[in-house]
């Protein structure tokens, strides 16, 4: 990849695409291609294929999708299939149809089985059900994941997925609804601490384990792999994370720290766990040369300005 190579970043208005435009600006990239949702509906396979026939792009970091937390996966079920079916499909077939020369497919680590063996390890795909509470999701970003491999099978495309951690950091959303855990507890902690509440909800018993990797630190991955490895060095895909979990429990106690929140936590038990345990095997990544670098208390500090700078 060339500092002057056309580069769309789909979804750059979201957590990872705007950590993924900043790192490329970072690293001297000059010539990046974005469309907001107005101008661009990714859903829309004819607007997609006039767009990638117009502009060219040379390399694609497909950012973009649907996302939401627990409650958001489990209850907007074909909004969060259709979408991200749609999106995926029409950049991948888009992506072949113009010569992108790599592709760049970010999953998540809700793919694998719900009782799957911990920590994670890129094999375990398939082998056994899905969590139901991400069901939905999941099946459309393996179905991504399959539609690269085949394209690359088939086409002798360049098109590399990985696999993501639960991500958090600057431009996540903060709705308390829809929202992933970290970013909800710490509106919630703020909201609690400055309205001196005696006490705050956190959903579910606190006892599931999760993997939390700040975004830019993804970033840093995936402009890595676009520049650094091909799809077939990669195999399928590779998981990227920090490879060491914690409790929601003690998530909810490191923020209330952050924050500085002393009242009580309080247990909402009718909402659900989710997976047990989310972990992943970083020993792939790793070994091809990347770690992560930001520490859960230093990524919570900087989203937690950047919140309170925004909000
Ligand atoms: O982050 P989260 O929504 O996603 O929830 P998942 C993680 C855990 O935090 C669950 C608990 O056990 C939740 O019950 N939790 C506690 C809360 N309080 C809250 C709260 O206020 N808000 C939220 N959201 N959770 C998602 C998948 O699963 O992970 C997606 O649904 C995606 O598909 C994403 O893969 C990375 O880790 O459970």
């Amino acid at each position: 990849m060339n500092k002057d190579s056309k580069i769309f970043v789909a979804g750059h208005k979201g957590l990872v695409g705007s950590a993924v435009i900043r790192r490329l600006k970072e690293q001297g990239y000059t010539n990046l291609c974005t469309r907001t949702h107005a101008e661009l509906d990714l859903t829309r396979q004819q607007n997609v294929d006039d767009f990638f026939a117009e502009e060219r792009p040379e390399y694609v970091f497909l950012c973009a999708a649907k996302v939401g937390g627990i409650l958001a996966n489990s209850t907007y079920v074909a909004q969060f299939s259709y979408e991200n079916l749609m999106i995926s499909a029409n950049i991948i077939n888009a992506s072949y149809r113009n010569h992108v020369k790599k592709l760049l497919n970010p999953g998540s680590s809700c793919i694998y089985p719900r009782h799957a063996r911990q920590p994670l390890k890129e094999e375990y795909l398939l082998t056994n059900t899905l969590e139901p509470t991400n069901e939905a999701y999941a099946i459309a970003k393996i179905a991504a994941i399959k539609l690269c491999s085949s394209y690359n099978k088939q086409y002798g495309t360049n098109f590399v997925s990985v696999i993501p951690t639960n991500l958090y950091g600057p431009y996540d959303n903060f709705d308390l609804e829809t929202s992933h855990v970290l970013p909800a507890l710490l509106r919630k902690f703020h909201e609690a601490k400055r309205s001196g509440a005696a006490h705050m909800e956190i959903w579910g018993t606190g006892s599931p384990i999760r993997e939390f990797l700040y975004v830019d630190d993804l970033a840093h991955a995936l402009v890595f792999i676009m520049e650094k490895y091909d799809a077939a060095a990669i195999g399928e895909f590779v998981n990227i994370g920090t490879g060491s979990g914690i409790t929601i429990k003690e998530l909810g106690e490191l923020l209330a720290g952050i924050v500085g929140y002393t009242g009580e936590i309080r247990w909402d038990a009718t909402k659900p766990d989710g997976m047990p345990k989310k972990v992943m095997d970083v020993t792939r990544i790793n070994r091809l040369g990347w770690k992560a670098q930001t520490g859960l208390p230093e990524g919570i500090a900087k989203t937690y300005q950047w919140y309170r700078e925004t909000y």
